[in-house]
């Protein structure tokens, strides 16, 4: 029997320690589009994917919010709204997902422990060093970057414990060996960063620190009370625990690994590619095929990492341009080893010009004139001639050569033809080349560049000209569109692995059978029949308007902003105490507003006419103007201060002041003027 080949890759498995935002959404879509492009390929695949649940993060992060590490982590994997359901919504194919706390992958680490204590790499010293707690990390002082951790930038603080430490520097000869003399580390940028901050620098690569005594939340040692196993050495293994290793749990070890790539953001780059290949040669694994540190998405020249406040909702874009469209921007937008900025502007340029105006417009032109000219069935005999099939073979085999295309004689449109046979049949080799080094991005611009130079083709042949004698041109008319839909067909097989439900509906759009979905089927031409039949569907990427968008985004980021605040604040009460005969001599007297009105050139203060008993009105300026209009206001009984020194407000004399209660509402200032029940007669005096 033939069995598939195997294809094994993996994202980072995430920190719940907060909502996800689209720059981890951003690896995760990368790893997906790449298990799909191997699973069209035709391999077995195993995706991948999981959360990293231990760690003092966690822990702090679950005092604070009153609830126990495995609630707290519970809440955020598999909550509504959590990571699980994040993935569902981007249509991730994860094949399998690890959590670091389920039960066989605690056991496995144990195990993995004790056998590298068994063999001499784990030894027990004491850690003296400067701790960053956020990134989990210990430092050595000349790592530090202005005194602070060299991943984040925040602060260090100084720590010293027990600890098991892990013999890195045993390792640090093979561990260089492997990233300078293979192609384990990639981008390549990446391979002497890594050499020369980590192993030769001053002091050579330091042992590594892979226990914890000053907090519980993590695995065990279990021949060591108190003792946790450090985060990244549980993190790591969970690639193989996953598969079975030193567990019942599964058995696709002799599968899948070793893998073949691990995804990786680049600050995280260090542990994969120095101290997980060290911690597997100590097991005396075999080592994954390849790590790839991927670039950053910055928003605004920042990571958005919750703490740095620039956090972009994937649950949100994806609700408003659709998960397909988030996908395909993710991928299209940014080299993928190297960083990019994000920016709302730049999300709705790409969907209005790559989805909207090429490949949208592509597809519903077509297909409305397939409708519109054929009744959605071509006629018989428009298909793929012979030597547009022959140029398609030889293209796929690489012997293309001019002179096939111009023993094409006779039909002057033949060149204009087979140029467009040449393209969408030397498309898949390219993307090929392209998807196999993880340029998600080059690949997608030879698939774009295809989809253009078909748009362009329905201009050169102006279809709705050739309409006008369809006696004379309908076979032609018929063969233009029938190139139109095999160049689709030839590009959208090319884009499932990014925009696998609209793939799906453009195949439905120009009656793609399985059989024209494939694989194989990229790099034929004339695999759609002659009579093929064309539906002419919903517009599949309507075009945004940018300006509207770009409001109603602002909109809603002021909102979330405001939603972060506290529902509502009050001013800190006053220590000093004032004195019972001072308090008195204050005289509170309710009072009636016989009139009131906006005071001229002023957008805050208003004038009241008051009744205060006295029988002579009294004026008071208020500036409360943005909470009551004056109407409002006329006929209610107020309070207000009546012995203090008149003042001058915009020349008009303030004969005392109204009271009123004030607070903060999400930020926002509030304020109630005290009203009092009308019964109370003008001058009645508080107390
Ligand atoms: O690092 N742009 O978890 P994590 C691109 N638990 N990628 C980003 C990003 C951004 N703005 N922000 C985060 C961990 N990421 C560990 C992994 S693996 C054994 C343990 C990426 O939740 C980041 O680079 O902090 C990393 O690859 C991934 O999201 C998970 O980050």
């Amino acid at each position: 029997m033939n069995e598939k080949k195997s294809y094994y890759i993996t994202t980072p498995i995430y920190y719940p320690s907060g909502k996800l935002h689209i720059g981890h959404a951003y690896c995760t879509v990368a790893t997906d589009a790449m298990a799909r492009y191997k699973r069209l390929c035709g391999y077995d695949v195993m995706f991948l994917t999981g959360t990293d649940e231990h760690g003092q993060k966690i822990e702090d992060k679950a005092r604070e919010a009153g609830v126990t590490p495995q609630e707290f982590v519970d809440n955020i994997v598999a909550a509504p709204g959590g990571v699980l359901d994040l993935w569902k919504l981007m249509n991730i194919s994860y094949d399998r997902f690890i959590r670091t706390t389920d039960d066989y992958h605690v056991e496995s680490i144990q195990k993995i422990f004790r056998k590298m204590y068994d063999n001499g790499d784990i030894y027990k010293g004491s850690y003296k060093g400067k701790y960053c707690k956020p990134c989990e990390s210990f430092w050595t002082e000349s790592q530090l970057v202005d005194g602070k951790c060299p991943d984040c930038g925040r602060e260090v603080m100084d720590a010293e414990e027990e600890a098991y430490f892990f013999r890195a520097s045993k390792y640090a000869d093979r561990v260089r060996d492997l990233l300078l003399n293979t192609d384990f580390l990639e981008p390549k940028s990446r391979v002497h960063e890594m050499v020369n901050n980590f192993i030769d620098c001053e002091g050579g690569l330091q042992d590594l620190c892979v226990s914890r005594t000053s907090f519980t939340w993590g695995v065990p040692v279990d021949f060591d009370p108190g003792h946790v196993v450090y985060v990244w050495l549980d993190a790591l293994f969970n690639y193989m625990t996953a598969l079975g290793y030193q567990n019942e749990k599964y058995n696709d070890l002799e599968k899948f690994w070793p893998a073949d790539a691990h995804f990786v953001g680049k600050e995280i780059v260090r542990f994969h590619a120095i101290y997980w290949p060290a911690f597997l040669m100590s097991m005396g694994l075999p080592l994954p095929k390849k790590v790839y540190g991927h670039g950053w998405l910055n928003f605004n020249g920042d990571k958005m990492s919750k703490s740095k406040g620039n956090v972009v909702d994937p649950h949100l874009l994806s609700q408003r341009y659709g998960v397909d469209a988030l996908r395909f921007f993710l991928l299209r937008s940014f080299p993928f080893g190297s960083d990019g900025n994000f920016t709302n502007e730049l999300l709705i340029q790409t969907i209005n010009n790559d989805l909207a105006n090429d490949l949208g417009n592509l597809v519903s032109r077509t297909t409305a004139m397939a409708e519109k000219y054929f009744g959605g069935n071509l006629p018989e005999g428009c298909g793929a001639d012979e030597v547009e099939t022959q140029v398609a073979e030889l293209v796929r085999n690489r012997e293309i050569s001019g002179a096939v295309i111009s023993q094409h004689g006779g039909r002057p449109e033949a060149l204009i033809d087979l140029e467009l046979v040449r393209e969408a049949a030397g498309l898949r080799a390219a993307y090929e080349g392209q998807m196999e080094r993880f340029q998600f991005q080059n690949a997608l611009n030879a698939v774009f560049g295809v989809i253009q130079r078909a748009n362009k083709y329905i201009d050169e042949n102006a279809p709705w000209a050739l309409a006008k004698d369809m006696e004379a041109n309908g076979a032609r008319l018929a063969h233009v569109l029938y190139n139109l839909l095999e160049t689709i067909r030839v590009c959208t097989v090319l884009l499932i692995p990014f925009m696998p439900e609209s793939c799906d509906k453009i195949f439905a759009q120009i009656g793609a059978d399985k059989t024209a979905r494939t694989w194989d089927s990229a790099a034929q031409w004339g695999v759609l029949p002659a009579t093929v039949s064309v539906t002419k569907g919903d517009n599949l990427f309507p075009r945004i308007d940018m300006d509207k968008e770009l409001k109603e985004l602002d909109a809603i980021m002021e909102e979330a902003k405001k939603a972060a605040l506290p529902a509502l604040e009050v001013e800190p009460f006053l220590e000093e105490q004032v004195d019972f005969d001072t308090f008195c001599k204050s005289d509170f007297r309710a009072v009636k507003v016989k009139a009131c009105e906006n005071v001229k050139k002023s957008a805050k203060l208003l004038r009241f006419t008051l009744d205060d008993g006295t029988g002579t009105d009294r004026q008071i300026l208020s500036g409360i103007a943005m909470y009551y209009k004056p109407e409002e206001l006329v006929g209610k009984t107020l309070v207000a201060i009546v012995n203090l020194p008149p003042r001058k407000m915009m020349g008009l004399d303030s004969c005392g002041m109204l009271i009123s209660a004030v607070h903060t509402e999400r930020g926002e200032e509030r304020l109630h003027l005290l009203m009092v029940d009308d019964a109370i007669p003008a001058g009645a005096k508080l107390c």
